[in-house]
C-alpha cells in the first residue's frame, strides 16, 4: 500500500475496477497503469529547487485557500506544512 509519508523513489501501480449491479451483473474497467513520483511537485522528472519553490508558495494553505496546490500536499492531509517539507527533503535529488 502506498504511504505518502514514507514514500521514496518511484512506485508503479495497476488498477482495475470491478463493479456488480443489483441484478448480479459484473463489469470490469480497463487496467490503468500509473507511477508515483514522490515530491516531484512540478512534474519535471526530478526533485529539485523548482519543487522547493512550489512547496514554499503553497506552504500553510488548505483546499479552501486561494493558493492551494494539491500537488504540494505530499502527505495528502489537506494541509501543506512541515511534514510535506520533510517528504520533499527525503526525496530531494531523486530523478524519475
Ligand atoms: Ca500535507
Amino acid at each position: 500500500m502506498y504511504n505518502p509519508s514514507t514514500a521514496q523513489g518511484s512506485d508503479s501501480h495497476n488498477i482495475t475496477v470491478f463493479a456488480n449491479d443489483t441484478h448480479g451483473n459484473m463489469a470490469a474497467s480497463n487496467m490503468v497503469h500509473f507511477t508515483i513520483h514522490p515530491a516531484d511537485i512540478d512534474f519535471s522528472g526530478k526533485v529539485w529547487t523548482g519543487d522547493v519553490f512550489s512547496l514554499r508558495f503553497a506552504y500553510g494553505f488548505r483546499p479552501e485557500d486561494g493558493n492551494w496546490n494539491e500537488d504540494a500536499d505530499l502527505d495528502c492531509n489537506n494541509h501543506v506544512w512541515t511534514a510535506d517539507v520533510f517528504i520533499l527533503r527525503q526525496n530531494y535529488g531523486n530523478e524519475y
